[in-house]
């Protein structure tokens, strides 16, 4: 078992310098391209190249997430229990968990699941496609099924800070979560999941599509299965981003910034679930402080392959 240390000045100093211009704006340790998501309108078709072909580019996967914590320590304990492999890595989080049925050598490795997500934007929505490695499709519930256990099926649940302030989540109002399926939006009322807190400490608003998709503002999304694990495309309307906070509705534009953290879910056929985190750690999960910084650029982004992921684990090989 790996000897816990918090990354040290040292390291953080080494980081730093070594991956300069992958550092996202929030001075954290994103080793994920700086941020910068291109302009492009995105057509939710069932045809993820053109996000895939124009987008920014996050990715991420059990191996890195071991490589880089050997490299610059673990932020927390690494557990390898024979049930769950919980590993945190600096910005990333592999949680995840070995489902009856599953072979054992798979959990936890590359295999059990690699994300890869792609964004752009217009003045009207965020775009995101995923096109993810996973070892078994877990949207086996129900279409009517209107369980708000999303960490049961595959899903992608994306975290806001559309003022881009930080802070502690439970202190602020109005963050918009949204949680994302592999299916296409009328295929099941669970297909899109919109959650917030519109007040300090007030109750959770919780929307399924399938229930009102009118409260969506004309989100769209498309997915379903792949050969390899799963995809889905959506479009994400700024209006709905910005449900509690419409007088900064007007900062979308060109250098706009906002942060942005993901969890997903891979319960792989259990009810029980796995997790990876990208943009923070069990830890921290809710440090706002912590989430990653992006910017929107007006232009397609030409830069894109040379600051993302890829070139990064060359520069660490
Ligand atoms: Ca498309
Ligand atoms: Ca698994
Ligand atoms: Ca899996
Ligand atoms: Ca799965």
């Amino acid at each position: 078992m790996k000897r816990i240390f918090s990354l040290s000045a040292v390291a953080l100093l080494l980081l730093a310098t070594t991956a300069s211009a992958q550092l996202m704006g929030s001075g954290r340790l994103w080793i994920s391209g700086d941020g910068g998501v291109p302009h492009m309108t995105a057509a939710i078709d069932g045809d993820i190249s053109d996000l895939t072909d124009n987008g920014y580019a996050l990715s991420w996967k059990p191996s890195d997430i071991f490589t880089w914590g050997d490299l610059y320590g673990y932020s927390r304990d690494t557990d390898l229990e024979s049930q769950r492999i919980r590993v945190y890595a600096i910005d990333v989080d592999n949680n995840l968990y070995l489902a009856d049925g599953e072979d054992a050598s798979e959990n936890g490795t590359d295999a059990d699941w690699q994300g890869n997500y792609y964004l752009t934007w217009d003045e009207d929505n965020l775009y995101m496609a995923a096109d993810n490695v996973d070892n078994h499709y877990d949207v086996t519930q129900g279409p009517d099924d209107a369980d708000w256990a999303f960490w049961k099926r595959d899903m992608t649940f994306l975290a806001f800070d559309v003022l881009n302030i930080g802070g502690v989540e439970g202190e602020r109002r109005g963050l918009p979560l949204l949680f994302i399926h592999p299916l296409n939006s009328d295929e099941a009322v669970y297909s899109l999941q919109f959650q917030s807190n519109t007040e300090v400490g007030g109750d959770a608003l919780q929307v399924m599509y399938g229930d009102d998709p009118g409260f969506f503002l004309g989100a769209e999304l498309a997915g379903g299965p792949s050969d390899t694990g799963y995809w889905w495309e959506v479009s994400i309307p700024w209006d709905l981003l910005f449900f509690a906070e419409p007088d900064a509705r007007s900062n979308v534009g060109d250098g706009y910034q906002f942060r942005l953290r993901y969890i997903v879910a891979d319960p792989d056929g259990d009810d029980g679930y796995g997790q990876t985190y990208w943009g923070g750690d069990q830890g921290n999960l809710s440090n706002l402080d912590w989430w990653p910084q992006w910017y929107l650029t007006q232009e397609l982004n030409t830069a894109v392959a040379a600051t993302t992921w890829g070139t990064v684990k060359q520069l660490y090989k």
